[in-house]
């Protein structure tokens, strides 16, 4: 048995000498070392032997299939080594393209959010940010919607346990304490994220984006809000759209309006997507309530502005005919590897 051992180890080691690449290496150490192997086969006869003669055989063959296993490892860094050297040859094009790293893309969320903060800067407005955690004055109070107002019903709002903070509802918050720190004229857009009490399903998410705008000054009047939101509509969503202003109800602004634009699907023949109207609900807007400028301070005899908010999710939805926001959420790669990059 023992001679027999000592063959086969000779055999073997010959054999994975000569292998001329991995997959005839591979081969070899599992005809050998393998479940069906020599080696195993070979083992079998194990039991016929005496114990003592067990007692010696038993560790030889262990000591068989490491010593294998070592010269197999050896064999394997040589082939590599000999590829290497074959490649640094003549035949090697160090002028091949090599393989093309896959790059990262921006989330279009965060791409459109740059869109919006270079729309708004070339047109000589700030960009802002504020806290998502804010407190009821911020959110509520100073945008005229005090305690026992009705319009607090209007946004679910996810309140912190104990402590009077909350998850804040709209951007909204951020145009006050910009308008706290800030001397008129002011012109700002403030994009980021806003929580409701909302369960989820196709329309509707807990955490989604807005971006709010604020322009004030002493004559800031709703034709600079017709002008600034037709350029900056038309450059973010479509070239062609057409914007019509329907009036509406918001606590922070009187007059408060809603936009509604010409159907990017049909361009407003009318179609599904546009329930056959030809128009698409877009933002809310409205002159900045004389009660908000109160809170902050600023006369409004003196100042007046316009303000406007929009659900970037819903923008995008409209934009590129998305029918489910929580696809925003997923981070399905065949998802976002379909909006266009930089
Ligand atoms: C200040 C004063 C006024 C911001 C405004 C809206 C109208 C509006 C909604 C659009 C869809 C929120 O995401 S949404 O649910 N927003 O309709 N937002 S006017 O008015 C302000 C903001 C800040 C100091």
């Amino acid at each position: 048995m023992k001679v027999k051992l000592e063959e086969l180890r000779a055999t073997a080691i010959t054999a994975i000498a000569a292998a001329k690449n991995d997959d005839e290496l591979y081969e070899i150490e599992r005809s050998f070392t393998g479940r069906k192997g020599q080696l195993t086969a070979l083992l079998k006869g194990l039991k016929d032997l005496s114990n003592e003669d067990k007692r010696i055989v038993g560790p030889l063959a262990n000591k068989i299939k490491d010593d294998l296993q070592i010269e197999v490892g050896k064999r394997s860094a040589e082939l590599k080594k000999e590829a290497f050297d074959a490649m640094s040859g003549a035949f090697f094009d160090a002028s091949l393209p090599g393989n093309r790293p896959v790059v990262g893309r921006l989330h279009p969320i965060t791409k459109f959010i740059q869109e919006i903060e270079d729309t708004f800067l070339s047109l000589n407005f700030d960009i802002a940010e504020g806290p998502e955690v804010e407190d009821d004055y911020h959110n509520f109070t100073a945008l005229n919607i005090p305690e026992d107002h009705p319009a607090r019903d209007m946004q679910d709002t996810l309140w912190a346990k104990n402590i009077p903070y909350l998850l804040r509802t709209h951007t909204s918050p951020v145009q006050i304490r910009y308008m706290e720190s800030h001397k008129p004229p002011i012109r700002v857009v403030c994009p980021g994220r806003v929580y409701r009490k909302d369960d989820v399903d196709a329309t509707h998410s807990p955490m989604f984006h807005q971006f709010e705008g604020l322009m004030i000054d002493k004559t800031t009047n709703l034709a600079h809000l017709k002008g600034i939101l037709t350029v900056a509509l038309r450059r973010l969503i479509h070239p062609d759209l057409e914007l019509r202003f329907r009036s509406s109800y918001f606590p922070f602004v009187e007059p408060g309006m809603e936009v509604d634009v010409t159907c990017v699907m049909c361009n407003g023949d009318g179609c599904h997507v546009c329930k056959r109207s030809g128009w698409i609900e877009m933002l809310g807007c409205g002159m900045v309530h004389p009660n908000v400028m109160k809170s902050v301070g600023l006369d409004p005899q003196e100042y007046q502005g316009f303000a406007f908010g929009a659900g970037i999710e819903r923008l995008l939805m409209i934009k590129f005919q998305i029918n489910d926001i929580r696809l925003f959420f997923e981070n399905d790669p065949r998802f976002l590897e379909q909006f266009p990059q930089i």
